[in-house]
């Protein structure tokens, strides 16, 4: 079998003794990396200096090579903060108001790119098999094989490709999308989003689509699949039924009253829809007297890239949209929604899933959204919750027993989280059984192999 090499942005290393185990996407990562050995690459996450670091920092851990690189203040600033996250971001979550184009952080992202393939390039053996993770690194395979790299070369996009309308509102995508064709596979989440791919080329007359998921363009050919990612369903299930021990789960159990419980988790980012969820919430309890006092909203939302001016000013927006939205319908005794800024274990989030009779998964737009199946996971088989699930999340395409809701209208996201409470046990069962047979058959080592089996067949 040959060598993976996995290059991402960033690479999580193996969980110490008594650390937070990780999520699923680096569990499968590791996993293939250990089955055949090889090498996962990215950036360390600190920032060095104002020249490129010379050497990567390699670590053993079994038979898996960890390679980090730092990288500069300005390659930070330019390549991550400027170009992958206030453009490729925004335009991919067809958000074409927040995008900043500037040369400067155009020029940055490209030469990052390429700093990346010269640091790697060494570490190849001929028969290795490489997987790019992410919008950060689409130029990777060009900067590879302009150096000569012949190798299987595979790249997976876990955030949504935009129609070409507003792809090519970008000043550089024509780079982005050369910057494609020289992969051997490009993965997308959704056949949705391999639509708009194809869609794009043919239409601006920049490749062909050959049939059999075969694309040709800039004299390339190359596959084209969709990929949509899944967890470790079984060991977050697992989680869950422990987790009812848990001292912070039966401590937040304990403080919900009786209430109904409904949960919301994302990291605090515009795509995630949270100030429309929160008007939605609001709107059921005015709407439904019936419940006042009787239901609790916990929303558990990490802060994210606080550097982007964008989610700074997110940050206010949320906080005190929620204490306005408490101001107006919480009473003396009852404070109906809490909002939580911090990470929190997988064993405990899997806890309180499964306290929850709502998971309400509401982004504006995602690639895939992971909360959805982690939350379908961790439910009692006996007494399932209801999934509230936008339209606009890759994972509507396969959790058919979600309730669908368009987040952008406030009142039939409000009716849906109605209907989900008073939803008989008999249909909560048929539609939670569907979904996790789904999610127990196509999870997060399946969407590996299915990847690593049509980039390099038989290898
Ligand atoms: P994200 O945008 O980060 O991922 P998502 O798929 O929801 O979104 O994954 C978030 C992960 O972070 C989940 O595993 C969740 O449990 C965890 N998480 C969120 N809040 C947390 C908290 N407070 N404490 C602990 N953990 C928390 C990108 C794309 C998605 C795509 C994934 C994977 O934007 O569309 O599904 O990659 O491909």
């Amino acid at each position: 079998m040959s060598r993976l090499v996995v290059v991402s942005n960033r690479v999580t290393l193996p969980a110490k003794g008594g650390a937070a185990p990780a999520g699923g996407l680096a569990v499968a990562l590791q996993a293939a990396l250990e089955e055949r050995g090889g090498i996962w690459m990215g950036w360390s996450g600190k920032s060095s200096g104002t020249k490129d670091p010379e050497v990567l920092s390699l670590q053993e851990h079994g038979k898996i090579t960890y390679a980090l690189t730092d990288l500069t203040k300005t390659d930070v600033e330019e390549y991550y903060e400027g170009f992958a996250n206030r453009v490729l971001w925004p335009i991919c979550h067809y958000r074409l108001d927040l995008a900043e184009y500037g040369r400067k952080e155009m020029a940055g992202y490209f030469r990052v790119n390429r700093f990346f393939a010269h640091r790697l390039a060494p570490l190849l053996e001929e028969d290795d098999v490489i997987w790019v993770h992410d919008y950060h690194l689409i130029p990777l395979a060009t900067e590879l094989r302009q150096m000569g790299v012949k190798n299987k070369i595979g790249f997976f996009l876990h955030i949504p490709w935009p129609p070409a309308d507003v792809l090519f509102a970008m000043p550089v995508h024509e780079e982005i999308m050369r910057g494609l064709s020289h992969y051997d596979l490009v993965g997308f989440q959704t056949d949705h989003d391999l639509s708009n791919f194809g869609g794009g080329l043919v239409r601006e007359g920049i490749g062909e689509a050959l049939g059999d998921g075969l694309f040709t363009s800039y004299g390339r050919t190359f596959k084209g699949g969709f990929y949509p990612i899944g967890i470790e369903t079984k060991a977050f299930s697992e989680f869950a039924t422990k987790a009812a021990r848990n001292i912070m789960v039966r401590k937040a159990r304990q403080s919900i009253e009786g209430r109904d419980l409904i949960i919301g988790v994302d990291r605090l980012d515009y795509s995630k829809g949270i100030t429309q969820r929160i008007d939605a919430f609001e709107h059921f309890v005015k709407n439904n007297p019936g419940y006042h006092n009787k239901v609790t909203y916990l929303q558990i939302t990490p802060k994210s890239r606080s550097e982007v001016p964008e989610y700074e000013a997110m940050q206010r927006t949320v906080a005190e949209q929620a204490g306005r939205a408490n101001g107006a319908i919480g009473t003396v005794d009852w404070v109906p929604i809490r909002y939580i800024n911090r990470s929190i274990g997988r064993p405990v989030l899997a806890g309180l899933y499964r306290l929850a009779k709502i998971g309400l998964v509401t982004p504006l737009r995602d690639g895939m959204n992971l909360v959805a199946k982690e939350y379908v996971a961790a439910q009692d088989p006996d007494d399932p919750g209801v999934l509230v699930l936008s339209r606009f999340a890759g994972a509507a395409r396969e959790l058919k027993g979600a309730l669908l809701v368009n987040p952008y209208d406030i009142e039939g996201t409000a009716n849906a989280i109605a209907r989900g409470l008073s939803m008989s046990l008999e249909e909560r069962q048929e539609r939670w059984r569907r979904m996790m047979d789904h999610l127990l058959e196509h999870d997060v080592m399946r969407w590996c192999d299915d990847f690593l089996a049509d980039l390099a067949p038989g290898r």
